[in-house]
């Protein structure tokens, strides 16, 4: 018995590689996360501001709010009815796309990133503003993951906010696309192999949307370093992954010096997959 979606969305989601909206934690809970976020950044001063690019990633790892909000029930039961009752989460981004920065994501599918195996992992996009076409939401491209790993070129592309800049060369048709608009509080959930990207934000307000990537226990990274994960749900059989411990207060500096150390094997990963 699913926990959270119906047979129909699981259905959908495996012949269309993505769902959305999902109703998830809510808008006044994207609004407490948000307000956490920007206190932080307001706290660093006018001249830093935002969130530096090295916070946006494994972020759960410093932010005791942001670790409640990866564990979030509502986010999990979906995740649990695509990928079972075991589930690891292998990597977080925070994707701030701020009025007038240009700031764009190119056709990619997420696996290039990760080299994972089997190709289980699910992303979890949570909105905590609203996600429109005009602030530069995610397109996707229905069904697209069926066809498995697409050979990803070295992208040029400016402001592109991936972090490798690994992007499909193909410039695919967009009236194929659809977009991923929802209301803070809401999410997407897409495969790993569905094919994606985002325009830049033309409004005058920033979009803040949280990538979570779940991945099943029984998933394996096939590089030579061991990676980490966090166990946020059930148990963890296999031992794939070195466990993240989850952070008792903000900024624990115990806690940043495991997330550089984290991050610094994370973006050594060079062994992208080829074929599904
Ligand atoms: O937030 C965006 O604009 C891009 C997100 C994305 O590429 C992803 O979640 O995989």
């Amino acid at each position: 018995m699913p926990k959270k979606l119906s047979r129909a969305q699981i259905d959908a989601y495996r012949t269309r590689g993505y769902l959305c909206p999902i109703p998830g934690i809510g808008g006044d809970e994207a609004a407490r996360l948000r307000a956490c976020l920007e206190t932080f950044e307001a706290g660093r001063g006018a001249t830093l501001g935002q969130m530096p690019g090295a916070m946006r990633a494994k972020t759960h790892l410093l932010f005791t709010w942001m670790a409640g909000l990866v564990r979030h029930a509502a986010i999990l039961d979906a995740v649990e009815d695509l990928i079972g009752p075991d589930i690891l989460l292998f990597h977080l981004t925070c994707w701030l796309k701020e009025p007038g920065d240009g700031a764009v994501v190119p056709w990619h599918q997420d696996a290039t990133y990760f080299a994972l195996e089997p190709f289980e992992h699910v992303t979890a996009w949570v909105g905590l503003t609203d996600s429109t076409v005009e602030n530069g939401c995610v397109h996707v491209l229905p069904g697209t993951h069926d066809a498995g790993q697409q050979t990803h070129v070295q992208d040029t592309v400016e402001n592109n906010l991936l972090s490798r800049g690994q992007s499909l060369p193909e410039d695919y048709d967009t009236a194929n696309a659809v977009a991923l608009t929802m209301a803070a509080g809401e999410f997407s959930l897409h495969h790993t192999h569905l094919i994606h990207r985002s325009e830049p934000n033309r409004t005058a307000e920033r979009r803040i949307g949280i990538g979570i990537s779940y991945v099943p226990a029984r998933v394996r990274h096939l590089g030579p370093r061991r990676l980490s994960a966090s166990l946020v749900r059930g148990e963890d059989r296999f031992g794939h992954f070195e466990s993240e411990p989850r952070p008792a207060r903000d900024l624990d500096p115990a806690m940043l010096a495991r997330h550089a150390d984290y991050m610094d094997r994370f973006f050594h990963i060079d062994s992208a997959p080829t074929a599904a």
